[in-house]
């Protein structure tokens, strides 16, 4: 495989950063048809994927012909666990990931060293694309271990030309600890969790905004444009958005400009997106179309993945802080994530934007789902903030329940209860229990 080792350009962009869209599509050309040249040849299950599919490498000319191989999924790895989708010799892998899934065995991922350099490199982008500058101290507090986070954010802000604090999730009050007595610049975490550690600050007369934190880097669990005011108002700070899935690489796939914050870039020199019809796998969406995102990786060593279907609904739109890459927009949701209600289809992130435009309500809140005759049953439990009064409470109770009425399309019970009485996020936060089958 070609060596993907660039030297950054003076004003620091490694230079397929500022590359035109014409020069990114023919990079992506050539490398499609490298990888997929290799994983047939490397990987058992992707040749007889092909074959069965009846479509060979040499099919591959132009980026559109992707459309004619067969998509990979969580199963193929599920089905290939632990290491059967690796395509270079065992003592080749330097590094192994994990993520658990909510059922069913876990996936593994594997890295080489060149593997391990590229998503330093891509990662490093994020965060500088986010403001995180050379010398600034970021706090480190996505999960070390299995889950992609932690390190995999780590080698990035090292790469960046950062300090790393690697704090890892959970021990909110070390965490607080750690941010006075470090001053870091910036701050890696979920956004759910960078809540949680300002709402202990507050609990305990601290004041977030007066931290030394300037900028945020959030990801790893959906967010909307509501939490990322409600977090820049919290603590004072760009929020900004970093994506990445363990099966295509882990955080620094795409990154979110701290000047625009209009999504997250893909950087597709590495990676090769589509957004196809979830329900239709064979229809490829235009830009602008909302569908589920599909990632080939263009040059993963250990791991190569063609057309994994994310379950991650968004769209692809023109790159503006780097205009040769696309960007994604916000995730709804996950295509597994969805609730059906009734027969409405309803994301987590669709009640997160209308809690947090009732007054009174904090973006504490969580869904239960039961079903106590023969209908269904959803349920918002939602913390009010602290200076909200329990009057107050109740009517925002009912502008939430019309508020949901209106845009979702579903009848809910809303719970309003006291601040602190629901569970915090230490990582990536469960918003849905679902308790029909118990
Ligand atoms: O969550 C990788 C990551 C770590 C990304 C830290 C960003 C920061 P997984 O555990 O494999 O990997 O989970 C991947 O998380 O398919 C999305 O559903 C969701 N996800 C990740 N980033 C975002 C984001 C990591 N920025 C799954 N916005 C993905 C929305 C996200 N969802």
């Amino acid at each position: 495989m070609t060596s993907t080792n660039t030297t950054s350009t003076e004003n620091g962009l490694d230079p397929e950063e500022t590359m035109s869209r014409d020069q990114i599509e023919a990079i992506q050309t050539e490398r499609t048809a490298a990888i997929l040249d290799y994983a047939y040849n490397r990987v058992p299950l992707y040749k007889k994927k092909f074959d069965d599919h009846g479509v060979h490498p040499s099919d591959f000319v132009e980026l559109a012909d992707l459309a004619k191989f067969p998509f990979t999924s969580k199963e193929d790895l599920r089905e290939t666990y632990p290491f059967g989708m690796f395509a270079v010799p065992r003592e080749e892998v330097v590094r192994i990931h994990a993520s658990s899934g909510t059922t069913g065995r876990a996936t593994v991922v594997g890295y080489t060293q060149q593997d391990l350099d590229d998503w330093a490199k891509l990662g490093a982008r994020c965060f500088r694309l986010s403001g995180v500058q050379r010398g600034w101290r970021v706090h480190n507090a996505y999960g070390y271990g299995l889950f992609t986070g932690g390190l995999g954010a780590h080698a990035a802000i090292e790469r960046a030309g950062a300090t790393v604090i690697p704090m890892s999730g959970g021990q909110t009050e070390k965490q607080i600890t750690l941010i006075q007595d470090f001053e870091p610049e910036a701050i890696a975490c979920t956004p759910t969790y960078l809540l949680t550690i300002g709402d202990a600050m507050q609990r305990q007369g601290l004041d977030p905004r007066k931290t030394s934190v300037k900028v945020a880097v959030l990801g790893a669990e959906p967010w909307t444009q509501e939490m990322r005011e409600e977090l820049e108002e919290m603590w004072d700070i760009d929020a900004c958005d970093i994506y990445g899935l363990s099966e295509v690489m882990g955080p620094g796939v795409a990154g979110e400009s701290n000047l625009t914050k209009d999504g997250s870039h893909i950087w597709e020199d590495h990676f090769r997106p589509e957004i196809i019809d979830p329900f239709d796998e064979r229809r490829v969406m235009a830009d602008g179309e909302s569908g589920e995102l599909v990632f080939t990786t263009l040059t993963k060593q250990a791991l190569p993945i063609i057309r994994y279907r994310t379950h991650d609904l968004t769209t692809l739109l023109p790159g503006t802080a780097r205009p040769g890459h696309r960007r994604m927009g916000r995730i709804t949701g996950r295509s597994d994530d969805m609730i059906i209600l009734r027969g409405v289809n309803l994301f987590p992130t669709q009640i997160e934007e209308l809690v947090l435009k009732v007054d009174g309500l904090s973006p504490h809140f969580q869904l239960e789902i039961t079903r106590p005759g023969r209908m269904d049953q959803l349920a918002v439990k939602v913390e009010r903030r602290e200076d909200c009064s329990t009057d107050r409470a109740r009517a925002a109770a009912g502008e939430l329940q019309k508020l949901i009425k209106i845009h979702i399309g579903s009848s809910c019970a809303i719970d309003v209860v006291d601040p602190g009485a629901l569970v915090r996020s230490v990582g990536k936060l469960r918003r849905v229990y679902d308790l029909r089958n118990q």
